[in-house]
């Protein structure tokens, strides 16, 4: 019988298509509403999985609406709260959860409404849930919904709809042409990149994953670190790619894999880093828009995917990348990755 993991992964490209059309439905909509919101700073909320996606949606929407905007996780909120809304700002909230039902992030929705008296906008995969109840607005990514207990296409199309709200809060017409590609992009990727990645994840003589990105591609390296932890019970970190030189590479090594998502942005700080990498005697993976000369000729594994879309909208394609490779690493350990081990679906406390 197929993976449900898998069958999930490869189910993201028709999951994109559906958001877009969901986007293109509501975006005039949205867009009166999130210039109602000019000026207040964009607070993007969630757990595991939703707070990585929470950190790159944060980056992108602040590099493409042009507006301030910070990834916190859902527990800071009820905790903390005077560290993350001081009260000289306007704030909107942004909490994402697929299931909406994470103890958590509704604790973090109720009380930023009922202390704090701030708008939220709840982002998940099903249009009725607590979450959805407690918030002012959502937005849903109703294809994306899964049965897997990991998530991977509710990772991406929530993303995606973050990505899009991004373009809509500077503009109310029709969904950029670079988006409008994705889907077709991801199919190649999946397509493309299966057997490479299979081989890599056979190598058993690794035992240590380190995933460096930069941007909004530093979220992508700590959902890549999960990924790899939930599916193949492997040990991960991550960090921003000139981060790891300061006290990590310590422990790099021959068993170690150093997964690079290389930003148009940063390239030539990244290649350094590969290099340096290499020199340490570790493994290394390049996931790049565009194979240049130092990385063909440093990086062990190159995965290049060659989009012609920015840094902000290629981050949902190369998370496909680590999907792959955490599931094949799991099935090479003899791990079933649609059963990982201490873990449920939702993570829901006594309230
Ligand atoms: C988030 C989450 C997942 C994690 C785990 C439990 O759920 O923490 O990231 O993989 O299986 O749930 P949600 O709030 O997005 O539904």
């Amino acid at each position: 019988m197929q993976s449900q993991t898998l069958i999930e992964i490869f189910e993201q490209p028709a999951a994109w298509r559906a958001v877009i059309d969901y986007m293109n439905e509501v975006h005039g909509d949205l867009f009166k509403y999130l210039q109602q919101k000019v000026g207040s700073e964009v607070v993007f909320v969630g757990c595991g999985t939703s707070y990585y996606l929470a950190m790159s949606a944060a980056s992108i929407f602040s590099a493409i609406a042009n507006r301030k905007a910070r990834a916190v996780p859902s527990s800071d909120v009820f905790i903390f709260p005077e560290s993350i809304f001081p009260s000289n700002s306007d704030y909107f909230v942004v909490l994402i959860s697929r299931s909406g039902k994470t103890t958590e992030t509704k604790w973090a929705a109720r009380y930023i409404k009922e202390k704090m008296n701030i708008e939220t906008l709840a982002l998940t995969c099903y249009p009725a849930n607590d979450l959805v109840e407690i918030c002012d607005r959502a937005l849903v990514a109703k294809d994306a919904s899964e049965q897997s207990v990991v998530m991977t296409k509710s990772f991406t199309s929530m993303l995606l709809l973050c990505t899009l709200m991004a373009c809509v809060a500077v503009e109310s017409s029709v969904v950029h042409d670079d988006i409008l590609k994705l889907p077709d992009l991801a199919e190649s990727v999946l397509r493309s990149y299966s057997r490479v990645l299979q081989l890599l994840a056979e190598d058993l003589s690794l035992n240590n994953f380190v995933f460096l990105g930069q941007g909004p591609f530093y979220g992508i390296a700590c959902e890549s670190m999960l990924k790899i932890k939930e599916m193949a019970i492997s040990m991960s970190e991550a960090y921003h790619v000139l981060e790891y030189r300061h006290g990590p590479m310590a422990i790099a090594d021959e068993h170690t894999l150093v997964t690079l998502f290389f930003s148009n942005q940063g390239t030539s700080h990244e290649e350094a880093v590969l290099m340096d990498m290499k020199k340490l005697g570790a493994k290394t993976l390049a996931i790049c828009e565009t194979t240049t000369a130092t990385i063909f000729n440093t990086a062990d594994v190159v995965i290049e995917i060659n989009s012609g879309v920015p840094d902000a909208f290629r981050t949902v394609l190369v998370m496909l990348v680590v999907q792959l490779f955490s599931f094949y690493r799991a099935s090479a350990k003899g791990i079933n990755p649609d059963k990982p081990r201490h873990l449920s679906q939702v993570v829901m406390l006594k309230e």
